[in-house]
């Protein structure tokens, strides 16, 4: 198991994006190369001459985590080594600017585990909203005023965009769940392609207090509006099925909601209520995909 971090990385205090990859850590096989796109993670753990990294690891451009594993893997193919190959990005990285190169790593099939720490903005570059970003949060180009609710879309639904790729293997984790995380990681390191995405709350970002990371991650599963589950060759499987409690619970933690009027709380409840049929009926699919 390869500890893929050392101390001595720079993220902020409670920052839940370095707890998800001490998690995706306890899962990783010893012979791991990384692929890392610029975001708080490669920011954070490689400023030059230091690196916080145990492993072989390659910083890449912002688009290019997947392009950059691709041609790892095709290398340590031909090569006849029995190394394994991670790619690491934020969710701009994975979402929005390097979606293409994912969406092509995954069509060809290489043989790679793309884990996406998702923090739900371009945090690195000050809190831009992403393709990731909930409806409603405040983000510095999302601002609420008096004809804006602050984002006005919801989150891309990537697990589902991403498994529609027919690859073995695609779940969502959360860093309050770790056992259901590293069986998830461990599993995506069996069944490649496939993808792992972690929702990493982020205390200066989502504006809470630094020792809230967990309990904020774990209200957003107790509300359903993070909703554990994965897609295995095809078929769906929600992984836990919390006795919903009212989404006006996690929102309230987070001063990026806090201008959200009752009427918008609703639409967000409404929604999160929706989804979860959905996933209900998409269980009982023999397959998806
Ligand atoms: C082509 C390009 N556009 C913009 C940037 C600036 N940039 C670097 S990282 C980043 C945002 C990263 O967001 P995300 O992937 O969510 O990672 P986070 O910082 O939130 O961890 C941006 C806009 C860049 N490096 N390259
Ligand atoms: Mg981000």
């Amino acid at each position: 198991m390869a500890e893929l971090i050392s101390q001595g990385q720079t993220t902020c205090s409670g920052c839940g994006m370095i707890i998800a990859v001490r998690l995706v850590s306890k899962a990783c096989p010893d012979k791991v190369i990384v692929s890392c796109g610029t975001s708080c993670l490669e920011v954070t753990t490689s400023a030059y001459p230091l690196t916080a990294w145990n492993v072989p690891w390659i910083h890449t451009a912002f688009e290019t985590t997947s392009s950059t594993a691709s041609g790892i893997e095709a290398a340590v193919k031909k090569l006849g080594k029995d190394w394994k190959v991670l790619a690491i990005a934020g969710d701009g990285g994975t979402f929005d600017i390097g979606f293409q190169a994912l969406s092509g790593m995954l069509e060809r099939g290489h043989k790679v585990t793309q884990v996406c720490v998702d923090n739900e903005a371009y945090m690195n570059t000050g809190i831009q909203r992403s393709g990731a970003t909930p409806f409603g949060a405040w983000t510095t180009t999302s601002p609420p005023g008096k004809k804006s609710v602050g984002k006005p879309q919801t989150k891309k639904p990537l697990v589902e965009i991403i498994a529609a790729h027919k690859i073995p293997y695609a779940a969502t984790a959360s860093i309050a769940y770790p056992t259901d995380l590293i069986n998830k990681v461990k599993k995506a390191f069996e069944k490649q392609p496939s993808l792992v995405h972690i929702q990493c709350p982020c205390p200066p970002g989502w504006k809470f207090s630094e020792s809230d990371t967990i309990s904020v991650a774990k209200l957003a599963v107790e509300t359903g509006s993070w909703i554990l589950y994965e897609i295995e060759d095809g078929k769906v499987k929600i992984n836990l099925r919390p006795k919903r409690k009212p989404v006006k619970e996690y929102l309230k933690t987070q001063g990026r909601f806090k201008h959200l009027k009752e009427e918008h709380i609703q639409e967000i409840q409404k929604h999160i209520d929706s989804e979860w049929e959905r996933f209900e009926k998409l269980e009982k699919c023999e397959r998806i995909f």
